[in-house]
């Protein structure tokens, strides 16, 4: 997070004045380290305050995620840095597997609330399987995105988000109020919604194989969620400074 919202500031923040006299030269830069330090110290403390991920290292139960299983779960297994879910070599239909997070929490204005997930999914049988599902704090609101071969599903709208069949994507979920949201699907956005109430689901993050009924073969490279400063209020704060030090 620091790396990169650094990385955005830099250019824009360090551009070539020469004309300055050398006094308000100083000056001007003392102010500009202030401004980075602080801004990165909030980065920082937000970003590391709150930033869960799942890289597919290990199984996730291992790495603060709780395993909740139906009917004995799925086979699994770690492969080329993702975690693997067949729930259909089990041969029952009725078996879920999936991995939960509980630390969801409301974005303050200026910041977005973003999971993402890199996923393949590879077989598919009977109906959505391989879930990811999203709870907000109160009031209470929730959201599932549901994975077939060529597209993707949000309850209930059920109105096909198409993907290429059998390649990896990256699924990311935007939103500033934990209201409305945007998704989108290899950077691309795909899909705007809000979040469906009533719910009965306390705050959390889930994916996995997670339907009775229904089975897949699904790849997790990896699943990460937070809270981040929104991009433009950080290009804001700095195309501000710019124009003030313009003028200075
Ligand atoms: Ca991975």
């Amino acid at each position: 997070m620091i790396v990169r919202t650094t990385a955005l500031l830099l250019p824009l923040a360090l551009p070539q004045a020469p004309e300055l006299p050398r006094e308000q030269e100083d000056k001007t830069m003392r102010m500009l380290i202030f401004l980075l330090t602080a801004l990165g110290t909030l980065v920082t403390a937000s970003a590391d305050e709150y930033w869960i991920t799942y890289e597919g290292n290990d199984f996730p139960e291992n790495e603060g995620w709780t395993r909740h299983t139906y009917a004995g779960g799925a086979e699994r297994w770690l492969e080329d840095g993702a975690l693997v879910i067949d729930s259909i070599s089990v041969g029952d239909l009725q078996a879920t597997d999936t991995y939960q997070q509980v630390d969801v929490r409301r974005p303050e204005p200026g910041e977005l609330f973003v999971a993402e997930w890199r996923m393949r999914l590879d077989q598919f049988e009977e109906s959505y399987d391989a879930l990811v599902v999203i709870a907000r704090p109160e009031p209470l609101g929730d959201l599932t995105f549901a994975h077939a071969l060529d597209h993707l599903v949000v309850f209930d709208d059920w109105d096909p988000i198409p993907v290429t069949p059998g390649e990896w994507h990256i699924y990311r979920f935007e939103s500033e109020d934990m209201d409305a949201y945007t998704l989108l699907v290899d950077g691309a956005p795909a899909y705007e919604g809000h979040f469906q109430t009533p719910s009965l689901l306390d705050p959390l993050l889930a994916f996995g194989n997670a339907a009775r009924g229904a089975a897949s073969v699904s790849r997790w490279d990896y699943v990460r969620f937070g809270i981040i400063p929104e991009p433009s209020s950080v290009l804001l704060l700095t195309v501000g400074f710019l124009a003030r030090r313009g003028r200075g």
